[in-house]
């Protein structure tokens, strides 16, 4: 049973001002709308930003704003829902678009949020994340993980657009966002890619010497596309075909907040998933994909990406017949089950 709770209207004025000017608040008036009933207040609106829409703005930008004066030439997909000022997709997820344009370098920094790059067009650009240097190709993911140096570059000869998945509203929110700027790093040999080609298979070095937090940073297409294909080919009544993009040495998750993963659609094949506690994103690789949130229908293309607010089903169709379609997932998942509070509601 919920009890009707006494108003702030209801309290003489006086009173409530007596309190204010000691810092005090009465909690009745409140209490329902931070301890809602069954199900939290979400602000994330199901959203969606067309690839095809943003491009030429983000070209623009590159005409406008020289890489000097942007350090990162980036534009955020913000929510509506949580207003456009605050720069958040979700509660947790920052999203952001950005271009490098040929022989442009972004200077390197570290920061306290955790980041990751899904690689949406062009070629020749790369990150160097802490002495590595992981080539940037359409579909790939580079980790750059809490605290590890990263930077840009492109020795290649078109634009180079990737999305960048932080968690920058959580630490802004927990106030412990910063940067520090340092030089430009030098480039060390080895690819954690080709050290970790093959599932199960790791280097040996790995048992004698201390183990890297972040043994893996960049996860190319190829690979997670052909264990998406494998798995289904492999077994053919398996509906949820999706990988999840975890360290190689522990299997767990590769970052500590955000979960990242990837879908594979059938052709033709609709996909309900589950009302889970975690907020979503969903990115088109390749294909087109219908994506039901929350009484809204989005019509995905390539490289068109949409959130979804936890506490929601959300029902996933390739609008292709004959052909796959691949998704880029990333979700809110492992804060959920550090903080204690996943939920899956079916
Ligand atoms: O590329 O390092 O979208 O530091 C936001 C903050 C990208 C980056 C963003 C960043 C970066």
């Amino acid at each position: 049973m919920t009890h009707e709770l006494g108003r702030l209207e209801d309290l003489p004025k006086e009173y409530v001002q007596e309190l204010r000017d000691l810092n005090l608040v009465p909690l009745w008036p409140s209490l329902r709308s931070v301890l809602p009933p069954q199900v939290p207040t979400r602000h994330t609106k199901a959203t969606l930003w067309q690839y095809q829409t943003l491009r030429p703005l983000l070209m623009k930008a590159g005409e406008l704003t020289p890489i000097e004066k942007a350090e990162r030439r980036v534009l955020v997909l913000a929510n509506p829902g949580h207003g456009l000022e605050k720069m958040q997709a979700s509660a947790a997820i920052y999203l952001g678009m950005q271009l490098l344009l040929p022989g442009e370098w972004a200077p390197s920094h570290r920061h306290t949020p955790n980041a990751v790059r899904m690689i949406v067009e062009g070629e020749g650009a790369y990150t160097t994340v802490n002495g590595e240097k992981c080539p940037m190709s359409r579909g790939d993911l580079i980790l750059t993980p809490t605290g590890l140096w990263h930077e840009h570059g492109h020795d290649g000869t078109d634009p180079v657009i990737w999305l960048d998945v932080l968690d920058l509203p959580l630490m802004y929110y927990i106030e412990a966002s910063y940067h520090i700027n340092g030089d430009r790093q030098v480039i060390r040999p080895g690819q954690s890619d080709q050290q970790y080609a093959r599932a199960g298979i790791v280097p040996s070095q790995v048992f004698e010497r201390s183990k890297k937090t972040y043994p893996m940073l960049r996860y190319a297409w190829k690979d997670a596309k052909l264990a998406l294909q494998s798995m289904g080919f492999d077994d053919a009544s398996l509906e949820m075909i999706q990988v999840n993009y975890v360290n190689p040495e522990t299997g767990t998750d590769a970052e500590n907040i955000l979960g990242y993963y990837a879908l594979m659609l059938r052709p033709g094949q609709t996909l309900r998933l589950p009302a889970r506690s975690p907020a979503q994103v969903f990115h088109v690789i390749e294909g087109s994909v219908q994506a039901q949130v929350v009484g809204q229908t989005f019509e995905m293309q390539e490289a068109d990406t949409c959130c979804s607010p936890g506490y929601e089903s959300v029902t996933l169709k390739n609008l292709h017949d004959h052909q796959p379609a691949f998704l880029f997932i990333a979700d809110e998942s492992p804060l959920h089950r550090k903080l204690g509070i996943y939920e899956n509601r079916g």
